[in-house]
C-alpha cells in the first residue's frame, strides 16, 4: 500500500515510521518547494526510539506533485484541514481512502459537509513525539490510538492498518473518542499557554487548579448535554492525572504560541464555546481561557 501523509510535523513523522515498519511504502507531503529544497537530509526521516536513531524511508513531495493519491493520513494543524485537503483535490478520487488524525474537534463536521467522494475516517491518539530537527523526530511513548468511520459503508480500518504494530483501537463510534481527547486538550493546553508552564505545573498553585476545577465542569456540562459520557472518575480528576503523566511537557498550545504560530483553540476551547452556545449552556471560565488565548496570539486574534 502507498500512503501519502499531510504534515510533516512530530505525529505525521511518527506515522511516516509506524506505516513504513508495516511494510508500506509512504510519501510525506511538505508544505512548499523551499521546504522541500531545503529539506536536511536527501533520504527521508531519522526516528529516534529508546535512545537509537533508526532510517525511515519515505519520499518527499510538495502538495502539486502530480501522482495520483489513494490513501491519505492528514496531521496538519486542526485549522489547516480543509484548504490543505482541497488543494490537493486534482490528486484525490472517489474513494480515496483519508485518515484524519488531529487535535480539536469541528474540522471533520466541515469535512463531511463538503460532501466529497472519499472514504473518511477519524483518529485520535496519546502517541508522544517531538521533532529535534525537521527530519528528525524522537518516539517518546506509542500512546494509545482510536479510529472510527466518519463515512457510511466505510470499514472499521483503512487499507494495511490492521498491520501496524501500534495500539490500535478500532471503533464503530469515534466521537466519544474525539471528544474525550478535547475534553482533556480543553482542561490543560489553554491553562498552560495562560500561565506560560508545563504541564505538571498546574497543580502547583491554588488559583490555577481552581480555574481548572471551573474549566473542568463546564466541559462536562456540555459533554452530558451531547449525550457524550466522558470518563469513569470526573474529569478534573482524569485531567490531572494526565497533567502528572506529562508534567515535564509543554503542552501543544504552548508551544505553538512561544513560537509565534496559530494555536487550535478555536477547534479546542472554541468549538466547546460553540456548542455550549448552541445548548444554551453557561461556560463563563471556558469563554474567558478562550478570549485570554486569543489576546495572548496575534496569530489567533487575526483570524
Ligand atoms: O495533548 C496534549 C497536548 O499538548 O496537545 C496534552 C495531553 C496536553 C499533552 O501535552
Amino acid at each position: 500500500m502507498h500512503w501519502h501523509i499531510l504534515g510533516a510535523g512530530a505525529i505525521g513523522s511518527l506515522w511516516a515510521d509506524f506505516l513504513t515498519r508495516a511494510g508500506h511504502s509512504v510519501s510525506l507531503i511538505v508544505r512548499n518547494r523551499t521546504t522541500l529544497d531545503h529539506w536536511p537530509s536527501d533520504c527521508g526521516l531519522e526516528i529516534n526510539r529508546s535512545g537509537h536513531w533508526q532510517h525511515v524511508p519515505c519520499l518527499l513531495e510538495t502538495p502539486d506533485a502530480d501522482t495520483p493519491i489513494e490513501h491519505l493520513l492528514v496531521a496538519t494543524k486542526a485549522y489547516d484541514t480543509l484548504s490543505a485537503i482541497e488543494a490537493l483535490q486534482p490528486r484525490l478520487r472517489a474513494g480515496t481512502e483519508l485518515v484524519l488524525l488531529q487535535n480539536g474537534m469541528g474540522q471533520q463536521q466541515q469535512l463531511l459537509e463538503r460532501q466529497y467522494t472519499h472514504t473518511l475516517w477519524a483518529a485520535t491518539t496519546t502517541a508522544a513525539a517531538w521533532l529535534e530537527q525537521r527530519h528528525q523526530v524522537h518516539c517518546v511513548s506509542l500512546g494509545d490510538t482510536h479510529i472510527g468511520p466518519l463515512t457510511a459503508e466505510t470499514s472499521l480500518l483503512p487499507a494495511g492498518w490492521e498491520q501496524l504494530d501500534i495500539p490500535l483501537h478500532p471503533c464503530t463510534e469515534i466521537r466519544p473518542h474525539l471528544w474525550r481527547k478535547l475534553a482533556i486538550n480543553c482542561a490543560i493546553n489553554p491553562l498552560t499557554a495562560l500561565y506560560d508552564c508545563r504541564n505538571g505545573e498546574l497543580q502547583e498553585d491554588p488559583a490555577r487548579t481552581e480555574l481548572m476545577q471551573h474549566v473542568c465542569r463546564e466541559v462536562e456540562q456540555v459533554a452530558t448535554a451531547n449525550g457524550i459520557e466522558l470518563f469513569p472518575e470526573s474529569l478534573a480528576v482524569r485531567a490531572n492525572a494526565v497533567a502528572q503523566a506529562t508534567c515535564d511537557n509543554f503542552s501543544s498550545m504552548l508551544q505553538d504560541i512561544r513560537h509565534g504560530r496559530r494555536s487550535e483553540i478555536e477547534q479546542i476551547t472554541g468549538y466547546l464555546c460553540r456548542e455550549a452556545e448552541r445548548l444554551n449552556i453557561d461556560v463563563p471560565a471556558n469563554h474567558s481561557l478562550l478570549h485570554a488565548i486569543r489576546a495572548l496570539s496575534p496569530q489567533d486574534s487575526a483570524k
